[in-house]
């Protein structure tokens, strides 16, 4: 979504995960803890961790900066950033390593533990509802990159743990907006892949 929204254009290599690619031993050299995305630069510099990655884009490319230009702005921007990242998005997406069936094979499963994040998530979504019932986007009257972690931090909840922002609510009808923006093609596809990697291991589960 970042690098839509930045309109950049940037050779996108594709790792195969069920079979290991982002675990052998060529791609463990640029990224030791063998996750994706890893940023390689032509002098061979390789930068892990997404916000960072996106960070490091922002710095270097034209209009618009998604991380704000002055300092208070970019202070303002990256405290929403980190705390719907760290209150919404990480959550999130641990309720779901955390519960779903079709992962157990993945993560050492514990819901009671996932249970125990929803209070944090629900607290975090009516604070970002109050803040989009004052402004237009999540850290003011621009969109930046808050928003993004943002919605996929609300999406997330919604389909990973059953938090729905409110009908009718200022915090569901950004969401509507977000969602139809071009950058969040990539959104929707990643979300119709997810829903065949599931549906093929349910698949695989009934015919065993
Ligand atoms: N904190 C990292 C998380 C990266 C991450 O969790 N990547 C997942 C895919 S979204 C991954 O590579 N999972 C495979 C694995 O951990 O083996 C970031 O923000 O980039």
């Amino acid at each position: 979504m970042f690098i839509d929204e930045k309109g950049i254009d940037m050779p996108i290599v594709d790792l195969d995960l069920p079979s290991g690619e982002h675990k052998s031993p060529e791609y463990l050299e640029k990224n030791p803890r063998g996750q994706v995305p890893t940023l390689e630069l032509d002098d061979g510099t390789t930068i892990s961790e997404s916000i960072v990655i996106c960070r490091y884009l922002d710095e270097v490319t034209d209009a618009p900066r998604l991380f704000g230009e002055h300092a208070s702005d970019r202070a303002r921007i990256s405290m929403w950033e980190r705390v719907l990242e760290l209150g919404l998005f990480i959550p999130a997406v641990d309720y779901g390593h955390h519960t779903l069936p079709e992962v157990r094979p993945y993560f050492d499963q514990c819901p009671d533990w996932a249970e125990s994040l929803r209070g944090g998530m629900e607290s975090t979504l009516s604070m970002l509802g109050e803040q989009l019932g004052r402004h237009e986007f999540v850290a003011g009257e621009a969109f930046t990159v808050a928003d993004i972690t943002g919605f996929l931090g609300v999406k997330y909840a919604e389909v990973l743990a059953g938090i729905k922002p409110p009908d009718g609510s200022a915090l569901a009808a950004w969401a509507q907006t977000v969602s139809t923006r071009d950058c969040a093609r990539s959104f929707h596809t990643m979300i119709g892949l997810i829903g065949e990697f599931i549906e093929a291991i349910d698949q695989s589960n009934l015919s065993n």
